[in-house]
């Protein structure tokens, strides 16, 4: 892995970009009729910024229609690791909390404020004092704990689904220091954020123990920022590589992102977040000492 990594501090910023602009070219190898269909039109937040027909999460027990912009997305060695999302609006947030219990989910990951240089990026879809709760659609949420970390936000939601008196709890982390189409201020904050957020998924799927039956790893994270595109591709391409680096000590940015962007279409938004992928694993290679730290 030292090679591979000595190899990837040595590739030129305009090389990375350049290599960002071919994946680009490459079309969505599907197609986005469900997005498209005038009913749901106002089920997107842009205009621009659909999901693909192939990889689309369906709500189970809709109650109109069955459209939400959400997307499967395979991790490293786990199939469906993550929905990648577009910060739900008012109109969907019931949506959003239904597809959330049908599938099981146990994390959230938001990498956005939700506003930005006075604009609204994503609805506040969830209740934000301790002790609070709303009802959305059919499931109520309690807001039962806050903990503020310098770059985060962890809350301890307790989901009720109102038709079943079934209640789950599910995790929140809230990511603070990320404009969008910017990088993160700091590789390290958002590594140690990543990190943070899987020891919870672990923790969680463990004390679910034999009632968790699906894949050892768990069910699909939710991640979003605001389109579900820029940020939270950046942030499940980091994951992934990540992972494999620490599994077989190789990995590889392109293919990644190639993939990533076959489920969900448009994922990475610009050239400088492809690089941050870059510069991030460095960064985490050398605090894991696998680097000489002048590289
Ligand atoms: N049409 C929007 C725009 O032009 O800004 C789409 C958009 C918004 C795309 C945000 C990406 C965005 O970033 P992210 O996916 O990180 O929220
Ligand atoms: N508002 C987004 C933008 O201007 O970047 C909308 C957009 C999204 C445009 C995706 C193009 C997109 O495709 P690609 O990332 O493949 O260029």
């Amino acid at each position: 892995p030292q090679e591979l990594l000595m190899h990837l501090g040595r590739l030129q910023r305009s090389g990375v970009h350049q290599e960002y602009e071919e994946l680009r070219k490459e079309p969505p190898p599907g197609t986005f009729h469900c997005a498209q269909a005038a009913y749901n039109q106002e089920r997107n937040r842009y205009g621009d910024v659909l999901c693909l027909d192939q990889t689309r999460v369906p709500v189970l027990f809709p109650q109109r229609s069955d459209y939400i912009n959400a997307s499967f997305m395979d991790g490293y060695k786990q199939k469906n690791a993550y929905i990648g999302t577009q910060g739900p609006l008012e109109r969907t947030y019931g949506d959003f909390w239904r597809m959330v219990w049908e599938q099981n989910v146990l994390v959230i990951v938001m990498t956005t404020r939700t506003d930005e240089g006075g604009r609204r990026k994503c609805g506040q879809y969830w209740p934000l004092e301790e002790g609070g709760q709303e009802v959305y659609g059919h499931m109520a949420v309690v807001n039962q704990r806050v903990d503020h970390h310098t770059h985060y936000n962890h809350t301890i939601l307790e989901l009720h689904n109102t038709e079943t008196c079934e209640q789950r709890q599910v995790s929140h982390f809230q990511y603070l220091s990320w404009p969008d189409y910017g990088v993160p201020t700091s590789a390290v904050t958002l590594i140690d954020f990543l990190v943070a957020v899987k020891r919870q998924q672990r923790k969680m799927v463990k004390a679910l123990g034999l009632q968790w039956t699906g894949h050892p790893l768990g069910p699909p994270m939710v991640v979003h920022c605001s389109a579900g595109i820029g940020r939270t591709g950046t942030f499940c391409a980091l994951d992934i590589c990540l992972s494999q680096l620490q599994d077989v000590g190789s990995l590889n940015v392109c293919q990644t992102v190639r993939r990533m962007r076959t489920q969900r279409a448009f994922s990475i938004q610009t050239p400088d977040q492809y690089y941050f992928c870059y510069n991030a694993i460095l960064e985490h290679a050398q605090r894991q000492g696998l680097l000489p730290a002048n590289q």
